[in-house]
This record gives structure tokens, sequence and C-alpha cells, in this order.
């Protein structure tokens, strides 16, 4: 499957919840203030947050004011419109421009980190980039484990430690170990859940700390990934770990299979930091760089 077909299918319930809502509203009758208002409502609900809601709804009236809006269609394509100049210029992982390129992997338990950062060992690797995952979530022995297969997989090299050392300790050695080597891609894997919410930003910052003192401005990036399934609460998520760490973008998984794809719309507006990848399923190559207009056509073409 082509990408723009993956992002196709992977969007389907989310299109699907769109375009239900905009059919029951507004098909077979004339567009109304009632009807736009009764709009507004599910939109409130929905996962785009309450300023997206709040843009579209104005827009909507003050096109049907003017006139401009008398169906359903008319109704896809300002959304359409709308839509696209919300979520803006594209902003992607900009890998590289340091040797080695440190990312900084975070996010609570099961939201795909490590998965993630397989596909990306996998996509550099593929590019001819040389990559070290570093095993840094120490907090169980199977995450170990779990990402020494994703760097076989991908042809990564890994640093990892015993099950309950010091995360810090690994990235340190990882980093160390890629400037020693002439790595190009550093990729840190953490922990999501520790025993105390406290006790894991605590320890997020001290390997932010570590990888700085090994790395002049590293790390380079600090991926927060967020899984889409969870809608609002991915959006709390990254309050709290940008508040503590320092968000510099997101990875959205599980696009695939959730209707909740309109987050998108609401971590733009509400959160304003970079979306730089969507996860759009389990295998190698089930992830591409976030394109808000390749996006928003895949949702209404
Ligand atoms: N459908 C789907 N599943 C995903 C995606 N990304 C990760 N997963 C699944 O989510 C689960 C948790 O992933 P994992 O990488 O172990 O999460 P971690 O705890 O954050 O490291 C696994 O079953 C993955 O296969 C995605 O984009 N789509
Ligand atoms: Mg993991």
């Amino acid at each position: 499957m082509g990408l723009v077909d993956s992002l196709k299918s992977g969007l389907r319930k989310t299109k699907e919840a769109l375009f239900m809502d905009v059919e029951t509203l507004f098909s077979g009758k004339a567009v109304t203030e009632e009807t736009i208002e009764a709009f507004e409502e599910i939109l409130f609900t929905s996962d785009i947050g309450v300023k997206s809601t709040t843009e579209i709804i104005e827009g909507l009236k003050e096109e049907h004011k003017a006139g401009k809006i008398k169906n359903t269609d008319d109704i896809k394509v300002f959304l359409k419109t709308t839509m696209t100049a919300i979520l803006g210029m594209p902003q992607p992982f900009v890998l590289y421009r340091e040797r080695p390129f440190v990312v900084f992997c975070l996010g609570v338990n099961g939201v795909g980190k490590t998965t993630t950062i397989g596909k990306l060992a996998m996509k550099a690797v593929s590019e001819g980039h040389s990559v070290i995952l570093a095993a840094a979530d120490t907090f169980r022995a199977a995450a170990i484990e779990q990402l020494d297969v994703w760097a076989t997989r991908a042809g990564a090299s890994i640093v990892k430690h015993q099950h309950g050392s010091d995360p810090a300790a690994v990235a340190y050695d990882a980093v160390e170990a890629a400037k020693a080597r002439g790595i190009d891609l550093v990729i840190v894997d953490t922990a999501g859940r520790l025993h105390t919410k406290t006790h894991l930003m605590e320890e997020l910052k001290k390997i932010k700390r570590v990888i700085g003192k090994s790395v002049h401005g590293a790390p380079h990036e600090t991926l927060l990934v967020l899984d889409a399934t969870t809608g609002q609460n991915a959006l709390n998520q990254a309050k709290l770990f940008n508040e503590a760490v320092g968000v510099t973008g997101i990875a959205l998984t599980k696009m695939d299979g959730t209707s909740k794809g309109g987050i998108v719309l609401a971590i733009k507006k509400e959160l304003n930091i970079p979306i730089r990848l969507i996860g759009v399923g389990e295998k190698i190559g089930d992830f591409q760089d976030f394109i808000p207009e390749k996006f928003v056509a895949a949702l209404f073409d």
C-alpha cells in the first residue's frame, strides 16, 4: 500500500465520524443558524478542541450569512479549507543537523514509544545513516528485549544495561559510544511509568541533563509520543511532559483505527507543539511525516 493509501485507510474512522455528523445535520435540508449551532455542539464534544471549534463555527456563520454556504458540499469545502489553515505548514523532523543527532523519546506506557523508535531507526538505516538505540527504559526487563528486537530488525546498534539499572547511565553510554564511533543518530527509549509521576519526571530531567553533558546542545529533539485514541488525555499528558522537560515535537500514534484523528487540530491550537510524525499501524513502515495538506486531503477526497 502506498503512503497516501495507508493514510486514507488509516483515517477512515475519523472521516466517517466527521461526515456522519455533517450528513445527519445538514443533508437534504437548507443550512440554517440552528443547524450550524447543532453542529457546534457536536464539534465541542469531539476531539478537535474548543479553540478549533470556535474558529470553525465563527467562520462558518460568517460564510453562511454571506450566502456562500447552502448545502453539505459547501460545508465540506469550508471545513477542508479551514482545517488546512488551522494546521498550518508542515513541521517535519530536521534530523542530522549535528552528529550525533540525539532524539529523546518520552511518553506514558503503551503509547507506542518503542514501536515509533523502531520505525524511525528502520527509516534512518534504510537512508544510509548509522543508528544507536539506547535502552533507557530499564524499568521493565521486557522493554529492553523489545527494543533489542527492533534494533535487529532495523539494522541499528543498541546500548543496554541490566534491567533496573540507571537509565541516565544508559543514555550517557549510548551518546558517548555514538561520539566515539561517528554515529549519525541516537534514539533514547524511556520508561513511561515509574513509582510516581514525580519520580518519572525527575528521571527524565536527569537523562536530559546527562545527554547534554555528553553532547553540547543535545538532545536535539525531545519527542513526545502520544496515542491518538486517548483523545483529551493525550493533551493533558502533553502539558505535563512539556512543563517538566520541554517537548520539541510530537509523534502521534495509532491514527489507524481511531475516530479521534481530529485531535491534530487540538494539538495545534491548544499546545502549538509541532506534530512531526503520525503512526498509522503496527508495522515498521506504518508511519509518515505529518503533512497537514495531505492529512486533510485524505479526510476529504
Ligand atoms: N494500530 C497501531 N498500533 C500501534 C501504533 N504504534 C504502536 N502501536 C502498538 O501499541 C502497543 C504499545 O507500543 P509500544 O511501542 O510497546 O509502547 P511504549 O510502551 O510506549 O513503548 C504495541 O502493541 C504496538 O504495536 C500505531 O501507529 N498503530
Ligand atoms: Mg516501550
